[in-house]
């Protein structure tokens, strides 16, 4: 197939790109490094050294034999996804080119606009083009298990059936989201969802969890093909940040009680997913919803696994809530549909803590303690961006 990954040049997207191209998929990347950017603005950077997306693809040519385009620009520039989608032609385009950190969306009002009209406006210029050019294209859209929030019943995969009056309808499955980032992914989905039904368009929209992890097997193949690893409060997430706290002998700083319970998955099993996707097209006028994630933990119960498995242990430390989050609440996900096209989940365990400890201990001088601290308080409208 020939697949265009938006937002190749980040965490999951480079990964995603190289796994696709193994697979002997024909793989274009578009983005615009706007990740990078982030990067200078709020003074942080990744854990792991990465190279230019230039360098990373021929390094990848070299090791694999296999080229791989590049289409550098910004999806919210119209004309250019057009050209793009006109050039390379893709079967399926894999849609991560999005201002994905829930903290950075809550900065201050600047951030929260950027961030909704950089994915409701990408996402948009993409329907539209697909629209336009061929609507047989499959769109495969990352979602996040957060528009769905922490509902006191059982979360369904997207959809839900519901009885009402005595009557009864299929429905979009409420959300209830947790950050202005959070809720530009659900005015997507909806925007999705009306493209299925008007034009007929083709979507699978994959709610991931939190994911973890920083090797692949295309990524461990030479130093140049690594992806980053990010630390700081506003773009490292929970688990890569316990494993990096422990590696630096700082507490791992669990927010509020610790009893939040989101839903997780490894690295290795996001781009198994996308290739699950992407090989397994949605129906043409299908609004297909994957709950991509494996497991669920608490963020005490993650915080436990850190420290049982961190050799010497570490310091487990509850710190006042910047954010606005349920405690003690119900948690059950459904996630059978990627398992059944085939998944076989990597479950969390110390074989994966103790290689993400090493990469760590690898590149720890590289971290500015400073930035681990969190600093954007979500009952704020103006925060300063660092952390
Ligand atoms: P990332 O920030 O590392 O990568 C996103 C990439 O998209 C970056 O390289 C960025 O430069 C690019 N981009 C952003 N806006 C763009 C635009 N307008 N035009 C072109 N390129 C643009 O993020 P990630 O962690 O790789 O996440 C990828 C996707 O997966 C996101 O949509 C995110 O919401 C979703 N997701 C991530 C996680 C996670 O734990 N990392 C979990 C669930 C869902
Ligand atoms: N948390 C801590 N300590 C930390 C960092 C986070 O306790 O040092 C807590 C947060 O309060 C939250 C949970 O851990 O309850 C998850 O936070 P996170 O920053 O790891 O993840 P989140 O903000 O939800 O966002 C990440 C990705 C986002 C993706 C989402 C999937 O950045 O792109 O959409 O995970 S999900 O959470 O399922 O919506």
């Amino acid at each position: 197939m020939r697949i265009l990954v938006l937002g190749g040049d980040g965490y999951l997207g480079w990964p995603t790109a190289m796994y696709l191209s193994a697979q002997g998929h024909t793989v274009g990347v578009l983005d615009n490094a706007v990740r990078r950017q982030y990067d200078e603005e709020l003074g942080s950077g990744s854990l792991v050294p990465i190279e230019s997306l230039r360098t990373r693809v021929k390094a990848w040519e070299r090791v694999s034999g296999e080229r791989i385009d590049i289409f550098h620009g910004d999806l919210c520039d119209a004309d250019y996804i057009y050209d793009a989608l006109r050039i390379f032609h893709p079967d399926a385009v894999v849609h991560f080119a999005e201002q994905r950190a829930a903290p950075y969306s809550m900065i201050d009002r600047k951030h929260a606009v950027y961030t909704q009209t950089n994915n409701v406006v990408g996402t948009l210029n993409l329907m539209y083009a697909i629209g336009e050019i061929d609507r047989d294209i499959h769109i495969v859209k990352l979602g996040t298990m957060g528009e769905y929030g922490q509902p006191n019943i059982d979360i369904e995969e997207g959809w839900l059936e519901v009885e009402h009056n005595g009557r009864t309808d299929r429905v979009l499955y409420p959300k209830k989201p947790g950050s202005f980032y959070h809720l530009s992914k659900v005015h997507d989905s909806h925007n999705l969802e009306f493209g299925c039904r008007i034009w007929g368009l083709r979507v699978t929209d994959l709610n991931q969890g939190v994911v973890y992890g920083q090797e692949t097997e295309q990524t461990v193949l030479d130093p140049q093909l690594a992806t980053r690893l990010d630390y700081d409060a506003v773009f490292g997430t929970v688990l890569n940040r316990f494993a990096i706290q422990a590696v630096l002998g700082q507490p791992l700083s669990v927010y509020g009680g610790g009893s939040q319970t989101r839903a997780f998955l490894d690295i290795r099993d996001t781009v198994e997913c996308i290739r699950l996707a992407c090989e397994n097209p949605a129906d043409a006028g299908e609004f297909r919803v994957f709950n991509q994630a494996t497991e669920q933990f608490s963020l005490d119960e993650l915080a436990k696994l850190v420290a049982n498995s961190y050799p010497g242990g570490a310091e487990v430390e509850h710190i006042d809530n910047p954010r606005v989050e349920l405690e003690n609440h119900y948690y059950n996900f459904t996630h059978t549909a990627l398992e059944s096209l085939g998944l076989k989940p990597h479950l969390l365990g110390d074989t994966l803590l103790e290689q993400m400890y090493g990469v760590i201990e690898r590149h720890k001088d590289r971290v500015d303690l400073d930035l681990l601290k969190p600093r954007v308080q979500w009952r704020e409208t103006a925060n300063s961006g660092r952390g």
